[in-house]
C-alpha cells in the first residue's frame, strides 16, 4: 500500500480540476491576479506531485491589468478527450459590485506542459465554467448563472451545448440544477457512469460552510436528484476538525479503475480561524454504493489516505536557493498582474542577479515590479541580498510578505533627507499603511541582506549590512492579516479574498524614472 499525505498541493492551490491520462495525473488550480495563469501540477503515483507549468503565459490568453484583488483566474476546468486537453477558465474582472463581469474562455493543446492555443470566448453569464465530453461525441458547457436581481447572486447551474467546429455555444440554454438545500451552488463538473449523469458542485460558500455536493439524472438536461446523504465531502458539521473549508471537488479514476476526488480545504492555525496557507488541494477515496458515490471513511477530509501501489513520498526538499544565474527564475515564482518583460525584470542585465526596475506603488492594480512565491509551510524563513541606490523617499525596494494591495508587511530600503540609507518596516492592514520601525544607517550602503521569519501567525524582519551581522528590525508583525479569513471579514463588510500569502522581492520608483534594484539570490526554507 502507498500513503498519500494531505494536502497533496500545499499553499494557495484552490479549486482543483484533475485528469488522468495514461497513468499521468494533472491538476489545474486557480491563480487569480497572479501571472502566469493556472498552476499545473503533475504526478504518476498520487503520492509525489510537482509544479510543472502555467498555461496562460501570453497577454492574448490572459490580460490581468487592472483586475481587482482576488479577481482574475477563478476555478479552471481541465478535461481530456481523444488526444486533446481542454482548459476552461474565468477571468473575473471585478467582484465588488452587484455585477461581476466574468468572461469564460477555452484553450486547447495536445501537450499540456507546452504551448496552449489562444482563447476562444465562450460565455460571461457566470464563473466556474466547465466542459463535459459526452460519449455520443457532443460537448456541454456548464457554469453557475450569476443572478443580480433582488439581491440574489447564485442563480443555479446552467448548461448549453458547445460546438467545437464553429467554436461557440449552440442550442437551448438550460438551468439544470438550482442546488441542494445547502445553496450557494457553484463549481459544476459533470460525469457519466453506469447510465447516469452525475453533477458535482461546490456548495455552502468557500469558507467554513463549504461542501462537495452531488446529484444525478438519467437525462443530461436533468432533472437532477440530490444524493441521499449529501454532501459527500465536507467539514461544515465539525468546526473542530483540523481541515476545514472542504469543497469544490472533482472526481477521477486511476488506470486500475479506483475512484477518488480532489477538493480544496484550509488548515486553520491552531485555536484560530486563520488559514495562512490559503486554500490547498486535498484528496479522498470514493466508493460506489447503490449507484451513488460515497467518500471512504465518511465526508471529513483525512490527513492521509492509503492507495494501492508502493510509491513513497520523496524528501520534501524545503530549502530552495535561487541564485538568479539561470535563463529564468524557478517555476514557483509569479508576477502580479503584469507579464514579465525586459523593461522591468531581467536576468540578463547583470551576471548572476535579478534586476527589478522600480515602477508603481504597492497599491497599484496595474504595473508593480514584484516577483514572489506562495508560502507552502507554516514556518518559513526567506532571505535575500540586494544592491540599491535610493536617493529619495520615493525610491523603495526590498523583501515583502504580500496578500493583496491592502494587506502586506514590507522591509523597505529607501533614503532619508540626507540621501543616506534608511530601512523601514511598513505594514498595510485594510489599506492603512503604518511605519512599524525605521533605522538610518548613517551612510549609503551598497548592499544589504534581508530576512523574514514567518512562523504561523508571527512575522519578524532582520537585516545585515556588508559586515554580515544580522539584526532584528521592528516588532513581531501580525501574520494573520495575510489570510483569506482576515481579509474577508476584517472591515466588517465581506470582501472577496480567495488567494494566499506570498513572500518575494519588489521595487518601487514613484518618481516614474525607473531606478533599478539588483537581487543576488532568494532563499526559501520551509519547516
Ligand atoms: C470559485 C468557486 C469557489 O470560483 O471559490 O470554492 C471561487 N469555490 O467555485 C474562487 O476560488
Amino acid at each position: 500500500m502507498a500513503i498519500v499525505h494531505n494536502p497533496i498541493l500545499s499553499g494557495f492551490n484552490p479549486d482543483p480540476s484533475i485528469v488522468q491520462v495514461n497513468g499521468q495525473y494533472i491538476i489545474a488550480t486557480s491563480t487569480f491576479e497572479w501571472f502566469p495563469g493556472i498552476q499545473l501540477h503533475r504526478s504518476f503515483d498520487l503520492v509525489n506531485w510537482e509544479l510543472v507549468a502555467r498555461p496562460l503565459r501570453r497577454k492574448s490568453q490572459l490580460d490581468l491589468l487592472g483586475v481587482g484583488d482576488s479577481c482574475g483566474v477563478w476555478a479552471p476546468c481541465l478535461s481530456y478527450h481523444e488526444g486533446v486537453y481542454y482548459l476552461i477558465y474565468s477571468n473575473v474582472k471585478n467582484f465588488a459590485g452587484v455585477w461581476k463581469d466574468t468572461p469564460n474562455y477555452l484553450i486547447t493543446t495536445e501537450d499540456p506542459f507546452g504551448d496552449w492555443s489562444d482563447p476562444i470566448f465562450i460565455d460571461a453569464s457566470g464563473f466556474d465554467g466547465s466542459l463535459f465530453h459526452d460519449d455520443d461525441g457532443r460537448k456541454w458547457y456548464l457554469s453557475l448563472l450569476l443572478d443580480h436581481r433582488e439581491g440574489k447572486l447564485f442563480g443555479g447551474i446552467m448548461q448549453q451545448e458547445y460546438d467545437p467546429v464553429n467554436q461557440c455555444l449552440i442550442g437551448r440554454r438550460n438551468l439544470i440544477f438550482s442546488g441542494s438545500e445547502i445553496g450557494i451552488t457553484e463549481g459544476p463538473h459533470l460525469y457519466k457512469h453506469n447510465g447516469y449523469y452525475y453533477l458535482m458542485t461546490a456548495e455552502g460558500g468557500t469558507e467554513y460552510g463549504h461542501a462537495v455536493s452531488i446529484a444525478r439524472s438519467r437525462n443530461i438536461e436533468g432533472p437532477y436528484l440530490v444524493h441521499p446523504e449529501n454532501p459527500i465531502i465536507s467539514s461544515r458539521e465539525v468546526p473542530s476538525h483540523p481541515i476545514q473549508k472542504a469543497g469544490h471537488g472533482d472526481l477521477f479514476q486511476t488506470p486500475e479503475g479506483d475512484w477518488l476526488a480532489v477538493f480544496l480545504g484550509g488548515r486553520p492555525v491552531a485555536e484560530t480561524q486563520y488559514c495562512t496557507l490559503g486554500r490547498e488541494t486535498f484528496i479522498k477515496k470514493i466508493e460506489w454504493r447503490e449507484g451513488w458515490p460515497y467518500a471512504v471513511n465518511g465526508p471529513l477530509p483525512e490527513n492521509t489516505i492509503e492507495i494501492s501501489g508502493n510509491a513513497e513520498k520523496g524528501s520534501d526538499t524545503t530549502m530552495h536557493t535561487t541564485r538568479f544565474e539561470e535563463e529564468h527564475w524557478p517555476v514557483e515564482f509569479q508576477t502580479l498582474r503584469d507579464l514579465p518583460s525586459e523593461d522591468w525584470i531581467s536576468l540578463r542585465d547583470r551576471k548572476s542577479s535579478l534586476r527589478l526596475t522600480g515602477r508603481e506603488s504597492l497599491s497599484s492594480l496595474h504595473r508593480q515590479s514584484l516577483l514572489a512565491r506562495r508560502i507552502q509551510h507554516f514556518n518559513v524563513v526567506c532571505t535575500t541580498r540586494l544592491q540599491f541606490a535610493p536617493t529619495h523617499f520615493q525610491h523603495m525596494s526590498g523583501l515583502i510578505c504580500y496578500y493583496n494591495t491592502q494587506h502586506w508587511h514590507y522591509l523597505c530600503w529607501t533614503a532619508n533627507d540626507l540621501k543616506h540609507t534608511r530601512l523601514e518596516v511598513l505594514s498595510c492592514d485594510q489599506g492603512k499603511v503604518s511605519k512599524r520601525a525605521k533605522t538610518d544607517l548613517g551612510r549609503t550602503a551598497s548592499h544589504l541582506s534581508m530576512r523574514v521569519r514567518y512562523d504561523h501567525l508571527r512575522i519578524q524582519f532582520e537585516f545585515a549590512t556588508e559586515d554580515g551581522l544580522w539584526s532584528k528590525i521592528g516588532p513581531t508583525l501580525e501574520g494573520h492579516i495575510l489570510s483569506d479569513d482576515y481579509v474577508q471579514h476584517a472591515s466588517g463588510k465581506y470582501r472577496a479574498a480567495f488567494t494566499g500569502a506570498f513572500i518575494g522581492l519588489c521595487c518601487q520608483d514613484l518618481t516614474g524614472h525607473g531606478l533599478p534594484s539588483y537581487f543576488d539570490y532568494f532563499q526559501y526554507q520551509g519547516m
